[in-house]
Order: structure tokens, then C-alpha cells, then sequence
């Protein structure tokens, strides 16, 4: 289900066919493809840069800039990576868009690659999503055969060759040079940095990697021109992005709309919280963001205002919880799934999302005293900025930020010796 404020990435969801060749063409599909084509390389990048958009994986660094970042000259090939490695909690804006609109990715890709002059792209796509995987192999199977890929693009040339990568299912394997790792055939394990991918990336050439929705972003610039994208969206944080809206929401799904909309105003779109119930706290980008409350409902969900109000816009995703959820187990349960994802390269990480998820369920079990929020608190802090990679930052924020807003409903575990939340009255938890 969708609704749509910008009607680019999602304007096709709602026709049954809108994953083919024939429906994306019907549309105008690959129209941009054919203009880029047109275009010198550089002044595709400039467009791009002039748009403002910024990454839509979860760090918003600007698109076009990263992509300026490839050495003029090189002695190995230039590689564009997708990551489509989609899996931080709550986050569900990838895999809708390629189950909807996988063409658009794969123009994005072709128009993309033809820009940063790389004649071999790949789509790492995790390993579970086995309906997706089928239908990323048929949209690039379609495309070969329409000339979109392969040989000789469209008569110009310009040759490209597309892979789509299956994971094995690791959380970590989203960070970039996890990825790297992971397509090369090795364990998943981040790399220092730098060198960043732009430089010594995939096989140590120079690579660019972008999330699914920055790519399949870059057709609707190219058509419409970098001031369009640009008109949308706030000063810092141009064009359009899609919001996943999960939990006790009335209608779940992907919101497509410009950046700066607020949850208020998103809500009112899906319903509002579920009937009879009020907002309690949410997520503004996933659970590695620190946690919002009611009082948040009017932030601008841009990446100056998330920040601003000590989070982060991250993925979008809205993770929506009322007031039957115990804060204390949305906690132990994201930590629990940290320490999991662990991938056990860096100490602070590997032993403190470990520790985390011990005294999480002492206290969410009504033993422990107010003494443990400080060794959590302590423990926090030498897990943030002391961790290899942002997976054991992220870790931090759903711990540090409950205890700060709902410190009273820890202490309400201990001193009734128990959880005071009745899981089968929350559909989420229970
Ligand atoms: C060249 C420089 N390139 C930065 C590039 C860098 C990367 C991009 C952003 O984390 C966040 C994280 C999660 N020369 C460069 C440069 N770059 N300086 O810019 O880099 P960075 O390090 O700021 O972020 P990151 O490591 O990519 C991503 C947050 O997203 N998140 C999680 C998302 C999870 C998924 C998933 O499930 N697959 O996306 C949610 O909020 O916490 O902060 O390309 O190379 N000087
Ligand atoms: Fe691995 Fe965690 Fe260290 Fe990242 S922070 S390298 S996931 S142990």
C-alpha cells in the first residue's frame, strides 16, 4: 500500500503489472536513459550535485559530491555498487521499491554508471529476499534484451554489464565496505577508512556505492532537471524520499513525500496511531536512531531538523509504538538483534551489545536496580565512538535514549519485580 505527496518513485505501485518493461516504458521509462546518453558524463554528475540529493541509505552524504570523489585517472576499472542490503529495523523502502519498480533502479544504475564512467555495476541484494532477487533477474534479463544493458547501449557505445549479488543475510554487510568484503567473496567485516570505496574500493579500484532509492532517484533528475528535484524538500535536504510507517499505526506502509514532512502530518496520512490509543515513542530512522516521543510530532523530517532535535533522519523509518509497549523490552529486544548482528571484529561492539543484552533482560524482567541505568549509561559510553563502524554506535541509541526519556518505567520494572506492560495487549511486542 501506498500514498504519495511526489508522485516519482512510487506513481506505478498500484498498477498489477507496474515491475515489467512494458508498464515502466508505458510511462516513460528509460526516456532519461536515452537523454543521458545524450549528455556528456561530467555534466550528468553536475546535475546530480546541483539537485542536492543526498544519500537515502542512511547518512545522507551528498550523491553527487561522492561521485566527484573518483580519481580523474586510474589503472583499474570504476565499479557502481547498489546496496540493497536493506535490514536495519523498521526500514522497508528498498525492497517495495524494486518489487515495484525494479526498472527504475536499473535505469538509475545504466544512467549512473554511463555518468561516473563505469562499465560494470552490480546489485547486492540480501540473500532471503528470494521474491526480489527473482524480480531484480527479470527486470535485468528484460533489459539486456531491450538493449538497455550489455553491448552498444542504445547504439551509443556505451557498454555496461550488470550483476545482481545475493547475500548470505548480514545485518553488517549494509555498511559499505562490509559489502565490498562480502562481494568479494570474504567474510563480511568492515574496512578501515580512509580509503574511502571512491578511491580503493571493489578489487581496490575505484568504486561508487549508493542505497537503492539515491539510484533509482537519478531518472526523475536527468528528465526533469536538477532545479525540479531541488524545488522540493527544504534548504539543506532536497527532493522527495519514501517513509516507512510500521507498528501501531492504522495504515502501515511507504509514504512518498518531500523531505521536511512532518510525523503529524504523516499520520494523518495513514490513519493515525491504531484506534483507541496514543502516540508513546518512535523511531525517526530506524532503531539506530535515538528515540522520539509525542513531544517530536512537529519536527521536520529532514536531516538538519532530526539532528537538531538530537536524532538522526537515518533511513526513514517510522517505527511507530503506543502506549501499551514497554519501552524496556522495544529495547532489550533491538539489543538482542544488535548483539546478533554483531559481526565481532571490535571490542566495544562485540562485548558491549553482548553485556547489553544480559542486563537488558535482568531489567526488563524486574531484577537489577537503579545502579544498572548507570553501568548502562557507562557502558554506552564506551561503546560510541569507540566502536569500528556505526553498527555499535547505532547500538547506543535506542539504550541511552529510553533511559533518558523514560527512566521512571525502568524503575517501575524493578519495583514491581516485573514487566508493568501486558504483552498480548500490544500487537507489536506481544
Ligand atoms: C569519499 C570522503 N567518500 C564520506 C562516503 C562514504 C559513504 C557515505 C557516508 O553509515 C548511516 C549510519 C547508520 N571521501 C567521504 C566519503 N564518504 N566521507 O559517504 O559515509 P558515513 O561514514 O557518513 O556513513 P555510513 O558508514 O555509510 C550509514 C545509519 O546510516 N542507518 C543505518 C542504515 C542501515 C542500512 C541497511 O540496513 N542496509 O542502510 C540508519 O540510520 O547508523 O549512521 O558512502 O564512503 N571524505
Ligand atoms: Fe563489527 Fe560492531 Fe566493530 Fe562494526 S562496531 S566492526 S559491527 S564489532
Amino acid at each position: 500500500m501506498s500514498t504519495t505527496l511526489t508522485p516519482v518513485l512510487s506513481r506505478n505501485w498500484d498498477q498489477p503489472d507496474s515491475f515489467t518493461l512494458a508498464a515502466y516504458q508505458r510511462d516513460g521509462g528509460y526516456q532519461a536513459l536515452r537523454k543521458a546518453l545524450r549528455m556528456q558524463p561530467d555534466d550528468i554528475v553536475q546535475a546530480v550535485k546541483d539537485s542536492g540529493l543526498r544519500g537515502r541509505g542512511g547518512a545522507g552524504f551528498p550523491t553527487g559530491m561522492k561521485w566527484g570523489f573518483l580519481p580523474p585517472k586510474s589503472d583499474k576499472p570504476r565499479y557502481l555498487v547498489v546496496n540493497a542490503d536493506e535490514s536495519e529495523p523498521g526500514t522497508c523502502k528498498d525492497i517495495p521499491l524494486m518489487m515495484a519498480n525494479p526498472h527504475v533502479l536499473v535505469e538509475g544504475i545504466v544512467i549512473s554508471s554511463y555518468a561516473i564512467r563505469s562499465n560494470h555495476a552490480f546489485i547486492y541484494v540480501r540473500g532471503e529476499v528470494l521474491h526480489v532477487i527473482r524480480r531484480l533477474q527479470q527486470a535485468v534479463a528484460e533489459a539486456y534484451e531491450a538493449g538497455y544493458l550489455g553491448k552498444d547501449i542504445l547504439g551509443t557505445g556505451y557498454d555496461l554489464e550488470l550483476v545482481v549479488h545475493t547475500g548470505a543475510g548480514a545485518y553488517i554487510c549494509g555498511e559499505e565496505t562490509a559489502l565490498l568484503d562480502s562481494l568479494e567473496g570474504y567474510r563480511g567485516q568492515p574496512r578501515l577508512k580512509p580509503p574511502f570505496p571512491a578511491v580503493a574500493g571493489l578489487y581496490g579500484g575505484p568504486t561508487v556505492i549508493n542505497n537503492v532509492e539515491s539510484i533509482a532517484s537519478v531518472p526523475s533528475i536527468v528528465a526533469n532537471g536538477a532545479d525540479w528535484f531541488a524545488s522540493m524538500g527544504t534548504e539543506k535536504s532536497k527532493g522527495f524520499g519514501i517513509f516507512s510507517l510500521s507498528g501501531h499505526v492504522t495504515r502501515p506502509g511507504q509514504y512518498e513525500a518531500p523531505l521536511g514532512i512532518t510525523l503529524r502530518e504523516l499520520l494523518d496520512m495513514a490513519g493515525g496511531v491504531r484506534a483507541g490509543h496514543r502516540l508513546k515513542f518512535w523511531t525517526p530512522g530506524g532503531s539506530s536512531t535515538p528515540l522520539f516521543t509525542d513531544e517530536h510530532l512537529d519536527v521536520p523530517l529532514d536531516f538538519e531538523s532530526v539532528g537538531a532535535a538530537g536524532s538522526m533522519l537515518g533511513t526513514r523509518a517510522l517505527q511507530i509504538f503506543d502506549e501499551t509497549t514497554c519501552v524496556v523490552r522495544a529495547v532489550l529486544r533491538w539489543s538482542e538483534f544488535y548483539a546478533h548482528e554483531s559481526c565481532g571484529k571490535c571490542t566495544p561492539c562485540r562485548e558491549g551489545t553482548y553485556w547489553y543484552k544480559q542486563m537488558l533482560r535482568r531489567l526488563e524482567a524486574g531484577q537489577g536496580s537503579e545502579e544498572d541505568l548507570e553501568t548502562l549509561l557507562d557502558l554506552s559510553d564506551n561503546i560510541l565512538g569507540r566502536s569500528f563502524c556505526a553498527l555499535g554506535d547505532g547500538a547506543t541509541s535506542p539504550v541511552t535514549s529510553s533511559i533518558k526519556l523514560f527512566r521512571d518505567e525502568y524503575i517501575e520494572h524493578f519495583k514491581q519485580g516485573g514487566c508493568p506492560f501486558d504483552p498480548a495487549k500490544s500487537t507489536v511486542w506481544a
